[in-house]
This record gives structure tokens, C-alpha cells and sequence, in this order.
């Protein structure tokens, strides 16, 4: 059985769990040995990045490299669709994803703590992601018609902790409005609500201990 190292709340996590799905795949789940940033786990996994794969003895970190392993060990249903313009497409959703919309997000994760608010920094990434979700708008806008594949296993994830933290930290992110269509509609996809079932309580149940 394939094997997950992975913590509940990460993001990248949750974005593996949904290909994991989406594939009808079967894991069992494991935290990483030592915890989180442990040596013990990075002489498992040289990187120590979560999440990393298991399969038989062969082990792979980075939730994209593990996405298309599976696609490749496990072809159906698939997650990238079959012609090459809309492979690159998928790609280009999720690469965006992984090095553009969230980066803009994560900045914020060091600053959750009421006691450390950083209100110059919520105006600085409320801006960065209003500007990443415009650009993701024209992106998916170039591709609409795909079916359900890997770059849209990342983004609803992303969409739900901006979403969660919009309030929290009082961020000013303007939603372009065909963006929470496509959130709509792949929040509905079967992978990802089976996901966000676990997912959701666990993200908010992170943050409201965040807030003490
Ligand atoms: N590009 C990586 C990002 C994953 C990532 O940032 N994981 C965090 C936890 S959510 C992590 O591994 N941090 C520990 C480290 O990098 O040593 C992926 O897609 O897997």
C-alpha cells in the first residue's frame, strides 16, 4: 500500500490527498518520524519536504512530482487530459499555483498570532494575492472547458485558507467573479469535497487554536 508522510493541516498535503482521490487510490498516512523539520525524517526524505510518497521502498517528496508519478503509475482516471495543449494547460494551472498564488499566501503564515499583527503586511499580501487571482482568472479563462486534473487539486486549498484567513486577519482580496465560479465548481468535484469533509474542521480548528 502506498504510504503518505504528511501532517493533517498542510496545504500541500491536502493538495496530494485530492489527486490521491481523484485517483481512488488507497494510503495509509503517516507524520513525518522525529515531527515536522526533524533530522529523523530528512534521513528518509533528503529535502524534508512534506508531503513525500511511499511506494514499495521508492520514496518522492513535492506534491507535484508525486502527483505525476501517480499519473503515471496509476493512468486512470487521469489527471491530465490527453492532447498536449491541454496537458501544458493543466501544468501551467498548477505550477502557478505551487510558485505564484501560494508563495503569496504563505507569507502570511508567520505573522497568525493576534499579539505579532502585522497590518502592513496584510495590506502588502491582501494586494499580492488580489493581483495572483487576477492573473489565475485569465489563466483557467485560457482553459475552461477542461475536466477535473492536477492543477485543480492545489487550488481549492489555497482558495479555503485565503478564504479562512480573509476575516481573521481582516485581508482586502478582491475575487474575480468567474474565479469563485471555478472555486464553486470544483469545490464540488468528488476528490476534493471528500477532502475538504476532513479538511475544513481540521484548517479551522488550527487557526481558532492559533488565536488561543
Ligand atoms: N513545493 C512543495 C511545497 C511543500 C511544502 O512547502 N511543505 C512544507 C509543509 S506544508 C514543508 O515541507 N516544510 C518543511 C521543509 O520544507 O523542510 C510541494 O509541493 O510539496
Amino acid at each position: 500500500m502506498l504510504t503518505l508522510y504528511a501532517l493533517p493541516v498542510s496545504l500541500y498535503s491536502a493538495k496530494t490527498r485530492i489527486a490521491l482521490r481523484h485517483k481512488r487510490l488507497a494510503w495509509r498516512e503517516e507524520l513525518p518520524p522525529g515531527g515536522y523539520g526533524a533530522a529523523e525524517y530528512k534521513r528518509i526524505v533528503a529535502s524534508g519536504n512534506l508531503p513525500a510518497l511511499v511506494d514499495d521502498g521508492f520514496i518522492i517528496a513535492d506534491s507535484e512530482v508525486i502527483a505525476e508519478y501517480l499519473e503515471e503509475r496509476f493512468p486512470e482516471p487521469p489527471l491530465l487530459p490527453a492532447d498536449p495543449r491541454g496537458r501544458a494547460r493543466m501544468r501551467e494551472r498548477s505550477r502557478f499555483h505551487d510558485t505564484r498564488l501560494e508563495p503569496a499566501l504563505r507569507v502570511l503564515f508567520g505573522n497568525l498570532d493576534p499579539d505579532s499583527c502585522d497590518d502592513d503586511l496584510y495590506a502588502r499580501q491582501s494586494h499580492a494575492l488580489t493581483e495572483r487571482l487576477g492573473q489565475l482568472a485569465r489563466i483557467i479563462d485560457a482553459a475552461s472547458d477542461l475536466p477535473f486534473g492536477l492543477g485543480d487539486c492545489g487550488l481549492p486549498v489555497t482558495f479555503a485558507w485565503i478564504d479562512a484567513l480573509t476575516p481573521r486577519l481582516g485581508l482586502d482580496v478582491a475575487w474575480p467573479e468567474e474565479l469563485r465560479r471555478y472555486q464553486t465548481r470544483t469545490a464540488a468535484a468528488p476528490a476534493v469535497a471528500e477532502e475538504f469533509a476532513t479538511y475544513l474542521p481540521i484548517l479551522h480548528q488550527w487557526l481558532d487554536a492559533k488565536e488561543g
